[in-house]
C-alpha cells in the first residue's frame, strides 16, 4: 500500500466504470479534493490513454489495478433494465469479482454505486414524507435486484472480512431535472462529487447505506447517512420547478411515476 496523504483521506482511488456519465463527471470534479484517481473501464476513457482498458472478469487486469489503491469506487455496471444473464454478468459477479479483488489487495473502503431501484417498488409515503433508509430491500428490476446483491455483498465484506463499504442509492444523476418526478429524485453533478467524497472520507462502522440525491425540496428520500458521513448538498430542483411544471403539470397519483419509488422501472417486464 502507498503512504495516505492524510490519515482520514484517500489519496489513490480507483474508479471502475470511468468512462461512464457519473465516473467522466467525477474524474472531472474529484481531484479539486485531493485524489489521484486511476480509472478502468472496460472501454477506453476518452482523454485518458493511462486508463485501464479491461472486464472485471479479467482477473489480472483488476489485481494490478488494485495495487496501492487506498479505496475503490465501483460504478462499474449495466446502468438500467437488462436480460437477467447480462445482469447476472456484469452486476452481479462483476460486483462480486471487484469486492473479492479489494479484499485480497487489502483495500480499506469501497463507494459501492447502488440504487434507488434497490427499493423500487416501495410506494412513496401517502403524507409525501421521505423513505428511511432502513425500509426493506424492494427491487423493481433485475438491475435493482443486482443493487441489492451488491449491498449485501458489501454487509458481507463488512462483517468477514473489514472492508468498508458505502453504498449509495443514487437517484436521478443528471445535468438538469427533466421530468416531474426528479423533482424529488434530482442528484446534481457538483452534489454528486460532495456526496462520493464524503462517502471516501466520513465516520463509518461496516457497511452504511445512504441515499443519493440534492437537497430537493421534494425529497424522496431521507439524507440523514448520507449527512453523517459530512455530505452538505448545495442544489435543489426545486429550482427547476416552475418550468418543469409549467410545461408538464403535477403527476396523477395513480401514475406509476408517482406511486413507487422506483417510477417506470416498476413497469418493466409487465
Ligand atoms: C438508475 O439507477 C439508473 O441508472 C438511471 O438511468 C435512472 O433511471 C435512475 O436510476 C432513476 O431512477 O432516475
Amino acid at each position: 500500500m502507498e503512504t495516505r496523504q492524510k490519515p482520514d483521506q484517500p489519496a489513490l482511488v480507483l474508479l471502475t466504470g470511468a468512462a461512464g456519465r457519473i465516473g467522466t463527471c467525477l474524474r472531472e470534479l474529484l481531484p479539486a479534493y485531493g485524489y489521484r484517481l486511476r480509472s478502468f473501464d472496460r472501454l477506453p476513457v476518452p482523454g485518458e490513454p493511462g486508463a485501464i482498458t479491461a472486464e472485471l472478469r479479467d482477473a489480472e487486469a483488476l489485481a494490478a489495478a488494485m495495487e496501492g489503491v487506498d479505496a475503490v469506487v465501483h460504478l462499474a455496471g449495466i446502468p438500467g433494465e437488462a436480460p437477467f444473464a447480462d445482469i447476472l454478468a456484469a452486476n452481479i459477479d462483476g460486483t462480486y469479482r471487484l469486492y473479492d479483488a479489494a479484499r485480497a489487495a487489502g483495500v480499506r473502503r469501497i463507494v459501492n454505486a447502488s440504487s434507488n431501484h434497490a427499493v423500487g417498488f416501495t410506494e412513496r409515503p401517502a403524507d409525501g414524507g421521505t423513505v428511511p433508509v432502513d425500509t426493506p430491500q424492494r427491487p423493481d428490476t433485475y438491475y435493482g435486484l443486482s443493487k441489492c446483491f451488491g449491498e449485501n455483498l458489501a454487509s458481507l465484506y463488512a462483517d468477514r472480512h473489514g472492508l468498508e463499504t458505502v453504498s449509495l442509492r443514487i437517484g436521478s444523476f443528471t445535468p438538469a431535472p427533466r421530468g416531474v418526478r426528479m423533482l424529488g429524485t434530482w442528484l446534481s453533478p457538483g452534489d454528486c462529487a460532495r456526496l462520493v467524497h464524503a462517502a471516501l472520507t466520513g465516520p463509518v462502522d461496516g457497511h452504511t447505506v445512504a441515499y443519493g440525491i440534492s437537497a430537493n425540496t421534494r425529497a424522496w428520500w431521507d439524507l440523514s447517512s448520507a449527512r453523517a458521513l459530512g455530505y452538505q448538498p448545495l442544489d435543489d430542483a426545486e429550482d427547476y420547478a416552475a418550468e418543469l411544471l409549467a410545461e408538464l403539470g403535477e403527476l396523477p397519483a395513480d401514475d406509476p411515476e408517482f406511486r413507487y419509488l422506483g417510477g417506470r422501472f416498476t413497469q418493466t417486464g409487465r
